[in-house]
């Protein structure tokens, strides 16, 4: 599906990240990728990892400083001179802004929540589109939380509808150059970002118990729909947030 196409994943930290479900569905798939890390402690777990999908691609890159993107895209240009797709599943608070009380969020708390998991898109998106000269896409992760408020997801709720937003301004400004920008909105995953979650267990129980396909959701499941995303399959989709959550979103009391 995706063979000789070349992919920028932001975003594996772990085995468990959404992010390398997503690479190693993509590699199965004929893609060649570039992997990026954020530090030191990030990048000796994703070395051995991208070794597995025999990936020889793999950067530094802090999405919330502007050399870092600069180098990034440098170093892509002058390896691949072109790009087809980029994933970006990157996200960021402060843990105590995922505790406190929202009310008490405070401007640093915004401010960081905000750069690093929403501007950062449009970033990486204004870059990636001078290596996209025949059209590309463009894939975010999102979160329910961006549209109900979800207990304790506070800023990051705040920043998710920033992002989502910018997936549709994005999305026009770029169709023009035949790139898409889409976001795939999951459900409840336990990965490093959902660790140190208060009562993360218990909301994976009660979203298996009320999803209509009565079950949690897996890093297949989005990865599944991320191939779609990246692929021809969903050349005339775009600005879509799309739901891969069991159908969690659909249901009320
Ligand atoms: P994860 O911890 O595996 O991935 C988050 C990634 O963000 C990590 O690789 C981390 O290194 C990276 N990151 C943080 N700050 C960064 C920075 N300044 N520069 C570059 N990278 C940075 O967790 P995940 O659950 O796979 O999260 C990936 C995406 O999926 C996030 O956008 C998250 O909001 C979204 N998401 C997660 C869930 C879930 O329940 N796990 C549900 C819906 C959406
Ligand atoms: O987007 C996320 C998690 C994002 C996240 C997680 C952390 C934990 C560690 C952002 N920043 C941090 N900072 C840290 O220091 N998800 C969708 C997973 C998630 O997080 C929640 C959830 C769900 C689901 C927080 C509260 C309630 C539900």
């Amino acid at each position: 599906m995706l063979a000789g196409k070349k992919i920028l994943v932001l975003g594996v930290a772990n085995q468990k990240s959404i992010a390398w479900g997503i690479a190693e569905r993509l590699h199965q798939n004929g893609a060649e990728l570039a992997l990026t890390y954020v530090n030191e402690a990030i990048e000796k777990r994703l070395r051995p990892l991208a070794e597995t999908i025999s990936c020889n691609n793999v950067l530094p890159c802090d999405v919330s400083s502007d050399q870092d993107l600069d180098n990034l895209f440098a170093e892509l240009g002058s390896r691949w001179g072109r790009l087809d797709g980029v994933v970006h599943s990157v996200a960021f608070a402060e843990q105590d802004d995922l505790k406190k009380p929202f009310s008490e969020t405070c401007r640093e708390g915004f401010k960081k929540a905000l750069d690093i998991s929403a501007y950062s898109l449009i970033g990486v998106s204004g870059r990636a589109k001078r290596l996209m000269p025949d059209g590309g896409s463009i894939l975010t992760l999102t979160y329910l939380g961006a549209v109900r408020a979800v207990p304790n997801y506070n800023i990051m709720g705040v920043a998710k509808a920033a992002l989502e937003s910018s997936v549709r301004y994005l999305a026009a400004d770029l169709g023009g150059q035949n790139i898409r920008v889409n976001a795939i909105s999951a459900g409840p995953i336990k990965t490093l970002a959902a660790s140190g979650i208060p009562q993360f267990k218990s909301l994976l129980a009660q979203f298996a118990e009320k999803a209509p396909l009565r079950r949690n959701v897996t890093q297949e499941d989005v990865a599944g729909t991320a191939l779609y995303l990246l692929s021809p399959l969903s050349s005339g989709v775009t600005g879509e947030v799309v739901y891969v959550d069991c159908g969690f979103n659909i249901i009320a009391m």
